[in-house]
C-alpha cells in the first residue's frame, strides 16, 4: 500500500538536523532539509551550517550527488543515476525556500533545475526578501509543494530568526538564579552560588547556543565573571554590558594604581562590547581594542535603543543573566521572550530579592539533581502565571 505523504517524521528529521547549525547559524535561521526518495527512504540530508555559507536545501541535493555508498548502491539497484532519483523524490524543508540572491543563490531555482517533483515546506519564510516568492517560484515551476507542515514545531525551532524579522530586535532570553525563599544573592553586591555544578554545566551549554551574553554593571562589580561557555563546547558569545555612571571606569582605575589584574569583562579575551554614555566617550578611547568594543548610546539607560543597536549589528539572540536590576529592566519593558529560572531547593533566609517574575507561561520544567529549571515564555494575551 502506498504510505500517506507528507510523513511527520521526515520534517522531525528536518529540525533535527537544522538544530546542528545552533550557535553558528544566526543571524539567519537554523534550517534543516530532508531528500526522500520514492515511497520513503532518506537519500540525503543536509542543514545551514553557519552565517554566508549554502543553505540547508543545497547541502541536502549535494549529499544525494556527492559519491557515497548509499546513493551509489541505491543506483545499482535501481539502475537510476542519483540525478533520477533526486528526480523522484520529495524535498522536506523547515523553512520555505529562498527565491533571492544573497550570499547564496536561491534555493527554489536550485530545487527547480534538480527536477525534483514535490516539496514540503514547514514556516514561510517572513524576511521580506521571500515572504512566499520561494513557494511562488516553486509553484510556477510545477513543483508540488505543501505548505505550513507542523508548523507550530518549525516557529518553536526557528523562533529567534523568527523573533528578528518581526521585532526587529534579538531573541531575548532572561535567566537567573534563586534560592527556595527567592533569593538571587545573600546580599547586593554579593558573589553567591546559588546553584550547583550540574545547572552551572547546562547554563555553559545555553550560552553556546546564543550569539551575546549580557549583564549589568553592579554584577561585573560584585562578581567578575568570565561569562564564557568553559564547562561546554561550541560557541562563544559575545559579551556584552554597560558603564553608564563611569563605575567601571573608576573601578578599573583602582585596579591599575593596586597593580591587580584587570576585571575579566575588560581583559581582551573574549570579544566583548561596552554600551557608555554618548556624553562620555572620549574616556573610553584607549579601552577599545580587537576584542573589545565601546559602543556610545544618546539615550542612557533606554534598552530598546541598546537592543536597536544590537539588531543593526546582527545580533541574533542575547541571554541577560543578571542582576534583578537588570533583568526587571527588561521585564518591565517587555523586552524579552523566554524566561529561564534556575531554582535551588536552599533557603538563603535573607538576601537580596530575584527579580518578579511577569505574566508569563511556563513551557517546561526539568529537574536536575533535586534543582529545577523553569522556561517560561511571553505568549501575547497570557495574563496570569502559567
Ligand atoms: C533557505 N535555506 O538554509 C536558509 C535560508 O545571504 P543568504 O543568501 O545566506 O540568505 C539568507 C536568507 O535566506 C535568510 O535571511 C533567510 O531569509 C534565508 N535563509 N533559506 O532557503 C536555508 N538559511
Ligand atoms: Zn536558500
Amino acid at each position: 500500500m502506498k504510505p500517506k505523504f507528507p510523513q511527520e517524521h521526515f520534517m522531525r528529521r528536518a529540525f533535527e538536523l537544522a538544530l546542528h547549525g545552533q550557535g553558528y547559524a544566526s543571524p539567519n535561521p537554523m534550517v534543516g532539509c530532508v531528500v526522500v526518495w520514492q515511497q520513503g527512504l532518506i537519500i540525503g540530508e543536509g542543514f545551514h551550517h553557519r552565517y554566508g555559507q549554502p543553505h540547508a536545501e543545497v547541502n541536502a541535493i549535494h549529499s544525494v550527488l556527492a559519491p557515497n555508498a548509499a546513493t551509489e548502491a541505491l543506483s545499482r539497484i535501481t539502475g537510476k543515476s542519483p540525478q533520477e532519483l533526486l528526480r523522484e523524490s520529495t524535498l522536506y524543508v523547515s523553512l520555505e525556500p529562498c527565491s533571492h540572491y544573497g550570499k547564496q543563490p536561491p534555493c527554489a531555482l536550485k530545487i527547480i533545475e534538480t527536477g525534483i517533483p514535490r516539496v514540503v515546506v514547514s514556516c514561510p519564510d517572513p524576511n521580506p526578501a521571500v515572504n512566499g516568492k520561494g513557494i511562488a517560484m516553486l509553484r510556477e515551476a510545477g513543483v508540488e509543494v505543501t505548505e505550513h507542515f507542523l508548523e507550530a514545531e518549525g516557529w518553536e525551532m526557528g523562533r529567534r530568526f523568527f523573533t528578528n524579522v518581526q521585532k526587529k530586535r534579538p531573541y531575548i532570553i532572561l535567566k537567573w538564579a534563586q534560592s527556595a525563599d527567592g533569593f538571587i544573592a545573600a546580599q547586593k553586591g554579593l558573589r553567591t552560588q546559588i546553584t550547583g555544578a550540574v545547572l552551572q554545566a547546562l547554563n555553559h551549554s545555553y550560552r553556546a547556543q546564543e550569539d551575546a551574553i549580557m549583564v549589568g554593571t553592579n554584577t561585573i562589580l560584585a562578581d567578575n565573571p568570565c561569562l564564557d561557555a568553559r564547562m561546554y563546547h561550541g560557541n562563544q558569545p559575545l559579551r556584552i554590558s554597560f558603564d553608564l555612571h563611569g563605575r567601571l571606569r573608576a573601578y578599573r582605575q583602582q585596579l591599575e594604581q593596586e597593580g591587580a589584574p584587570n576585571l575579566h569583562f575588560l581583559d581582551g579575551s573574549i570579544k566583548s562590547f561596552l554600551f557608555v554614555h554618548e556624553a562620555d566617550k572620549e574616556h573610553y578611547a584607549a579601552w577599545q581594542t580587537e576584542n573589545l568594543e565601546i559602543c556610545p548610546i544618546s539615550v542612557p539607560g533606554t534598552l530598546a535603543a541598546c537592543m536597536q543597536e544590537l539588531h543593526n549589528r546582527k545580533i541574533g539572540s542575547l541571554i541577560v543573566e543578571g542582576g534583578t536590576e537588570l533583568l526587571q529592566s527588561f521585564i518591565r519593558e517587555g523586552l524579552w521572550d523566554e524566561i529561564r529560572v534556575f531554582r535551588s531547593c536552599r533557603n538563603l533566609g535573607s538576601g537580596y530579592p530575584a527579580p518578579v517574575l511577569p505574566a508569563a507561561t511556563r513551557v517546561k520544567s526539568e529537574e536536575y539533581s533535586g534543582e529545577t529549571i523553569d522556561i517560561y515564555r511571553n505568549i501575547p494575551g497570557n495574563t496570569g502565571h502559567e
